[in-house]
């Protein structure tokens, strides 16, 4: 593998965000497509683009019929969509249509939270925004305003506020999805597991999936990838409390007790290690502090291990020896959204020494050497220095955080410690859905001096914004290209199939608008979007007009494993992959991962579990026509025996109380054998309370609002979120 390009991809895990930029809207050939222009194309046109239903950004052609949008496919040049979109992104043709979506830029009117706002220019909503961030940077610095934003589309935004001068910048995607893993992997091997995964699914003999719950879990290329290994006869072993669809794959399916995996991952390790099953070779030439390691491991029988987890101890052990046998194209999946239980990390590192043993970091049929095409940044002038470090993470608390903390600026803006935080900007991330504990989300927005929302339709944050800016959809606008990091080289256009149907405007074109208010022109040299991909992409020696046509471009193979000569290099303190972690010991944490049995509940209470339908993502579809035809509400799985006791039935609907007395929406029974009886499980993303949802509006319940406890990771601050425990009231009880 290239050289300059390794290093680079240790550069961007490490930093996450690399800061990209845009310039203007809806040009030349994108121009015709349009139904307000007028100039429309009459007969079918195909145009290639990426998604954004989802952050896995498959590659989709869309067709216009006569001007209008008509359908979206998968574009067969693409790797992460290899020709086929899943249902969610084929159903994006619902959110160019969507009636509810925000049209014109709003300033409220009453008090926050009462959705009450006026209809104003985009001239006035930058000068008022303008006004109020240049007001807080000469009372508190411009280290006071932070920016949330998730996915592609958040760049130019990052890129403004940088210019600005804040360096408290953030996304939920680090400390309540996946940043738990990637500190585990990276004190193990030095590198993060990034997105999308590095795991070579389609070659993997043995697949061990540990809540990932593929096949609900809709990212694209790795259902595909799975359903490739799952028909070439691979050995699928799914540990879940509730019998996924990955489960009904499985030739092992263990129905763990919510909140034991590390029980079972040390178990696992117990058996490998005393029956001298892992790759001998490999811990020799790799491995750092095995000896210590395996002392570790000696009390964690599969005997210790039984009442823990509820796994026979001759499962474990024939399970272990699968794992074995298919070694080192075994691979454990790493999961994505691990923050559980809050001691995530320690759990995610127990996955990456599982792998280790097995010798599957670097192999085929395990995890695979990332490559991508070498295209540069823009070469915007420096960012001012901050003044202050990031307010998330004061005195180092959680010292192996290698992001932004979501909830630590949160805790900020509440306490005003380290420093106050004033100003929130959210980009396409609906925190209240997003962040557990609704309450001090609130809390925090009500200490604010300016809350500005830029969405696509009126979520529950838009709903508490002071502004709210409406973007176009990703089927209307530009972003930035993608350069992704994968099994090979590519990097994937994202351009305009119609118009916007109101005065909706694209991020790029907002964040330019407001730096310009702002005296910060210098950071935006680029006339418009094009103007700025075809830098960057003449920069590196590629066609903009061949990368409109395709929608793809794609660079030649390279080794991805090292067998076919990737130089085995590992970025720990050790320069080899660490068994047993002193900088973990340095710290005060545990240099090999220690079981803690976690918490119950009170008596009577199920745990809440919750996951992913395969035709939603997250809070942002359900008011999609298309997706809610298909699914319009969530339901509450119980156990059918515990249902049966409570004399409740599939279709009932009932509320669930929390420990702390939160009642959900009403939601709809689903009693069921594929689920253990101390836990229930439900969807994530519905029971909308936003009234400008008119149509998704308390259709079933929201597991965000009965999330009122964390546990957060002591390594990283994530908040592990499968701590509440709620019961099942009767929906008579509350009419
Ligand atoms: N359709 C669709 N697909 C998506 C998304 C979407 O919104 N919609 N979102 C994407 C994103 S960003 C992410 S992070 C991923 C999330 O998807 P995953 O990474 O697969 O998320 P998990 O939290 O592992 O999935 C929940 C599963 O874990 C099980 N589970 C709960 N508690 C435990 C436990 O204690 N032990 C074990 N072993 N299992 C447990 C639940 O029963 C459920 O089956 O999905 C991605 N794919
Ligand atoms: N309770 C609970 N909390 C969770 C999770 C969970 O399963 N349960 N999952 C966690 C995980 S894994 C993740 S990754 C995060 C995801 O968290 P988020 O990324 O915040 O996900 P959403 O709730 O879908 O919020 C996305 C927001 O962006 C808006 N949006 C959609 N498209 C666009 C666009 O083109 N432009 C703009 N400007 N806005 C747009 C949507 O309308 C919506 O308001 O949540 C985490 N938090
Ligand atoms: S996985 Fe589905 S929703 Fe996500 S980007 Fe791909 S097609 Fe779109
Ligand atoms: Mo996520």
């Amino acid at each position: 593998m290239n050289p300059v390009s390794r290093r680079k991809f240790l550069k961007i895990s490490a930093a996450t965000i690399s800061v990209a930029a845009a310039g203007s809207a809806i040009v030349k050939g994108a121009e015709a497509l349009g139904n307000k222009s007028g100039k429309e194309v009459k007969g079918v046109q195909k145009i290639p683009t990426y998604c954004d239903i989802c952050f896995w950004k498959c590659g989709a052609i869309a067709y216009v019929n006569d001007g209008k949008l008509w359908k979206l496919e998968g574009n067969l040049e693409d790797p992460l969509s290899r020709g086929r979109l899943c249902p969610r992104g084929t159903g994006g043709v619902g959110a160019h249509y969507d009636p509810d979506r925000l049209k014109s830029p709003l300033i409220r009117r009453s008090e926050r939270g009462r959705e009450e706002w006026v209809e104003v220019t985009w001239d006035e909503a930058f000068t008022h925004i303008a006004d109020k961030l240049q007001k807080i940077k000469a009372q508190y610095g411009p280290e006071a305003v932070a920016l949330f934003a998730h996915g592609i589309g958040g760049n130019f935004f990052k890129h403004t506020l940088k210019a600005f001068g804040t360096p408290n910048i953030t996304a939920p995607s680090f400390a309540q999805c996946r940043g738990p893993r990637d500190v585990g992997f990276r004190l193990t091997f030095g590198e993060d597991v990034s997105s999308p995964e590095r795991t070579d699914i389609k070659n993997s003999q043995c697949l061990v999936l540990i809540g990932s719950h593929l096949g609900e879990n809709m990212h694209n290329s790795q259902v595909q990838e799975f359903a490739e290994a799952v028909g070439n006869g691979a050995s699928i072993i799914v540990v879940d409390p509730r019998f996924s669809v990955a489960a009904s794959k499985a030739k092992f399916y263990l129905p763990i007790k919510p909140g034991t995996d590390l029980a079972l991952l040390l178990a696992w390790m117990n058996v490998i290690v005393k029956e001298g099953l892992y790759d001998k070779d490999y811990v020799q030439k790799y491995g750092f502090g095995f000896e210590q390691f395996a002392a570790e491991l000696t009390p964690y029988t599969p005997e210790w291990a039984y009442p823990e987890t509820g796994i026979e101890p001759e499962l474990i052990r024939t399970t272990a020896r699968e794992m074995a046998r298919y070694r080192p194209a075994t691979l454990v999946h790493p999961g994505r959204h691990v923050t559980w239980y809050g001691d995530d990390a320690q759990r995610s590192r127990a996955i990456a020494l599982l792998n280790a043993l097995l010798g599957s970091w670097g192999r085929k049929g395990g995890f695979f050497y990332p490559v991508s095409m070498d295209v540069a940044g823009y070469p915007y002038p420096a960012y001012p220095k901050p003044e202050k470090a990031k307010v998330d993470n004061p005195d180092n608390k959680y010292p192996f955080a290698h992001e932004t903390i979501t909830t630590g600026i949160r805790e900020a803006t509440i306490s005003g410690k380290p420093y106050p935080i004033k100003s929130w900007f959210v980009y396409a991330t609906n925190l209240i859905h997003a962040l557990p504990n609704e309450a001090e989300t609130i809390k925090a927005i009500q200490n604010l001096d300016l809350l500005v929302v830029v969405d696509v339709i009126p979520s529950e944050i838009a709903g508490w914004a002071d502004v709210v800016l409406p973007e176009s959809v990703y089927l209307e606008r530009y972003d930035d290209i993608n350069v992704e990091w994968f099994r090979e080289p590519f990097v994937a256009l994202r351009q305009p199939v119609v118009e916007s149907p109101h005065d909706q405007k694209p991020n790029w074109w907002m964040a330019k608008k407001l730096a310009e208010k702002l005296d910060l022109g210098a950071f935006y040299p680029w006339k418009d979007i094009e103007e700025y991909i075809i830098h960057r992409l003449t920069t590196a020696g590629l066609s903009f007009d061949e990368l409109k046509k395709k929608g793809i471009l794609r660079g030649s193979k390279q080794p991805i494993y090292f067998d076919e000569g990737v130089s085995a290099q590992f970025p720990t303190p050790s320069g080899k992959i660490e068994f047993y972690s002193l900088q973990l010991a340095k710290a005060g944490f545990d240099p090999v991962p220690k079981y803690r049995r976690p918490l119950p509940g009170p008596l009577g209470s199920f745990r809440l579990l919750y996951g992913r339908s395969p035709v939603h993502s997250f809070s942002r579809t359900q008011s999609n026509h298309i997706l809610m035809d298909m699914v319009a509400e969530n339901e509450i799985w119980i156990n059918a025996d515990v249902a049966r006791r409570m004399e409740l039935k599939t279709g009932d609907y009932v509320r669930l109380k929390n420990q702390d007395n939160i009642v959900s929406n009403k939601v709809k029974v689903k009693a069921t054998e594929r689920i253990r009886p101390d836990c229930v499980y439900m969807v994530h993303g519905f029971g909308h309370n936003s009234r400008g949802l008119k149509y998704a509006f308390q259709k079933g319940a929201s597991d965000a609002q009965l999330l009122t406890r964390y546990v957060t990771d002591p390594l990283m601050g994530g908040t592990g979120m499968n701590v509440n425990f709620v019961t099942i009231e009767s929906e008579a009880s509350h009419g």
